[in-house]
């Protein structure tokens, strides 16, 4: 027994067997529509998803190409390493709960692919440049004339480019925009999408 202001308090015991729950998270860099101020951005700040907190600035330790594609103008960065520029992003920590919202969003695995690579961190106080291991979603399989587009180092949607992002909530639904990017896909194809997946 203790007593406070007089009064006496028992001590409650922590109940054996019984631990703490530790959430665990993992870092998501993003290069596109889900950084700040851009228009997917409120699906990291929505505490519906999960947790979603900004960590640093952070551009990537490769060079890939970061292009504007479809009738949509939708970011991508295209899974092919040493070509296009270092580029400029976010660092996320995002529990699985926000992964798992992020994938559906993304369309991880059908659409983009969600990869581990190597970001720098900005800003780091340490001298060394510091190295984050991070999620990225690339686009694999992409059409090879992909490679012929103007190559982006810093994504935003309301660039000098004048290619702003078509919301999906405007999008034809008949339309098959994936056509246009994917090797494996045919343009005349029409599908109406899932929509669950609207990347
Ligand atoms: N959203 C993801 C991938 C491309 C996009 O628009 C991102 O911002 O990283």
């Amino acid at each position: 027994m203790h007593k406070i202001s007089g009064f006496p308090v028992q001590r409650i015991p922590k109940p054996i067997g019984v631990h703490t729950i530790k959430t665990i998270m993992q870092k998501v860099f993003v290069y596109g529509t889900l950084k700040k101020n851009e228009p997917n951005n409120y699906w990291l700040q929505d505490p519906n998803n999960g947790i979603g907190n900004f960590v640093a600035d952070g551009y990537t330790k490769t060079k890939y190409p970061l292009i504007i594609a479809t009738k949509y103008n939708i970011p991508f960065l295209l899974h092919s390493p040493g070509n296009g520029h270092f580029v400029q992003g976010e660092i996320y920590d995002v529990d699985d709960k926000m992964l798992s919202k992020l994938d559906i969003l993304e369309d991880h695995p059908n659409y983009y692919v969600r990869e581990i690579d190597d970001i720098i961190v900005k800003n780091s106080s340490s001298s060394d440049p510091q190295i984050e291991k991070c999620w990225v979603y690339f686009l694999k399989n992409f059409k090879p004339e992909l490679l012929k587009r103007e190559y982006f180092d810093n994504y935003s949607s309301h660039g000098s480019h004048g290619l702003q992002y078509m919301d999906r909530s405007k999008r034809d639904p008949s339309y098959n925009h994936k056509g246009e990017i994917k090797s494996d896909s045919r343009q005349s194809v029409s599908e109406p999408e899932p929509s669950r997946t609207p990347p």
